[in-house]
């Protein structure tokens, strides 16, 4: 079992002194003490210093906009059953947590199953020491030098308004593994607030200001609650019966594959003209070979209108980057799809592209293959062509996997396979 949740926790990438380095570095005691396999956990990190520990990170993460963390969160939370043996938790700052209060206390309100670990410095610590709403009343920053009118939230009282399973103000001092283990044990919401100060603009603007005393000031008492109807108020997300990894589609290998390496294939069309549909159906193709497939899609916001493009990987070996920067083939198929892929087109060297007959011939130094596909078999079903071209012309996967792949999809109900093999030269 690997259990190691940081890289190297002597070398973290805060400021000398910074309280955030004693959470990642409690956080993967207590994960340990729990017994937690490093890719059992999900760390999802808000924008702002303790963001950065992504990096130091062995397990799963996933880095949100500022203060969206806690929403993201929940979505992954919601779609893991308890039986999926995985823990969702949450880096944020006090500064997040301002900007994301409300989706704290529906997070905590629904009893979503995850734990969010609020690293309170008192301060916006990565753009310069703004204060927060979690700023006590006596505590400067260099942008509030005199701060003396307004208290902080208290967040602990907060939660507990909202019904939060369980609740806690430690101090981030020292080992505080223990108290950050029964958070993370909990089955539904856990919210820890850890307290510290951040080196480089909290103690600057409060030379000789302890920890213990500003907490103690400010009337944020240390201290933990648990709301004894917890049991009873998961549930908003019984709905969610379903988790993410038990819809998993096994595709069986049938085909012996013909494929030795990896290949980058760039399918760049029009919106509403079957690219993905094409795309999807040739990493399933390869898949039915035993091979690996990825595939990524591109488009506009709004969709469906625009260019609609989609990266394909197939490999005989694990793919674990799905992006494709030079692609080997790319297939081309209307006006849209040349304007997406140009940048692609013309740095194309080394790359076959397979161009719709009535797209003028682009300035590139890939080899290019005209073909008439729009004008063949009309323009829903170009792509579809061109993906048979593409598997015919070089070969990269047997013929015989890619007619049963086709005699599988819902389209051959509409489409006779014909339509394709009648129209390869
Ligand atoms: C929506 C949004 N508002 C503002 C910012 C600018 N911004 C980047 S980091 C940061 C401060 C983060 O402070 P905090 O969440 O307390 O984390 P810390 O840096 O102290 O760890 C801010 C305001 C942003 N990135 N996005
Ligand atoms: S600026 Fe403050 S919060 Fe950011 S890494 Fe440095 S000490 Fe930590």
């Amino acid at each position: 079992m690997d259990n190691r949740i940081l890289i190297d926790s002597k070398d973290l990438p805060f400021c000398k002194g910074c309280g955030h380095a004693g959470v990642a570095q409690n956080t993967e005691k207590a994960l340990q003490k729990l017994g937690y396999d490093t890719l059992d956990v999900i760390f999802v990190t808000d924008i702002g210093c303790h963001g950065i520990i992504d990096k130091s990170l062995r397990s799963h993460t996933v880095h949100g906009l500022h203060g969206r963390s806690v929403a993201l969160a929940g979505g992954i939370a919601a779609g893991l059953t308890p039986e999926s043996g995985k823990k969702v938790i949450v880096f944020i700052g006090d500064g997040g947590a301002t900007i994301g209060m409300q989706h704290l206390l529906v997070a905590a309100h629904h009893n979503f199953p995850m734990t969010v670990v609020i690293h309170n410095n008192m301060l916006y610590g990565m753009t310069g020491g703004q204060p927060s709403e979690f700023t006590p009343c006596g505590f400067n920053t260099p942008t509030a030098p005199n701060r003396s009118a307004m208290g902080a939230i208290d967040m602990v009282k907060l939660m507990e308004g909202v019904g939060a399973a369980y609740v806690s103000r430690v101090s981030g001092v020292g080992d505080f593994s223990d108290e950050l283990a029964e958070a993370f044990a909990q089955p539904g919401f856990s919210l820890v607030e850890v307290m510290e100060i951040c080196p480089s603009y909290g103690v600057k603007s409060n030379p000789g200001m302890k920890l213990k005393q500003v907490v103690e000031t400010a009337g944020l008492a240390i201290h933990k609650s648990k709301n004894p109807q917890s049991e009873n108020h998961r549930p908003a997300y019984d709905g969610f019966k379903n988790s993410l990894l038990s819809e998993k589609l096994t595709i069986k290998k049938e085909f012996e594959p013909v494929l030795k390496g990896t290949v980058r294939i760039l399918l760049s069309g029009s919106a509403g003209e079957g690219t993905q549909s094409a795309a999807e159906f040739l990493a399933r193709t390869a898949m039915l070979s035993g091979l690996y497939a990825t595939k990524k899609g591109h488009y506009p916001v709004t969709v469906g209108v625009g260019f609609s493009a989609a990266e394909v990987i197939i490999s005989d070996q694990p793919i674990f980057y799905t992006g494709s920067t030079k692609p080997d083939f790319m297939l081309i198929t209307s006006t849209d799809g040349v304007d997406y892929a140009m940048p692609k087109i013309k740095n194309g060297n080394g790359a076959t592209i397979i161009l719709d007959g009535s797209l003028p011939i682009p300035d590139t130094s890939a080899k290019i293959i005209q073909k008439d596909l729009r004008s063949k078999v009309g323009s829903r079903n170009a792509a579809m062509l061109s993906v048979f071209t593409l598997i015919k012309k070089f070969g990269i996967l047997s013929e015989e996997s890619l007619l049963t792949a086709y005699g599988r999809n819902k389209l051959s109900a509409k489409v006779p396979v014909e339509t394709f093999t009648e129209n390869l030269d």
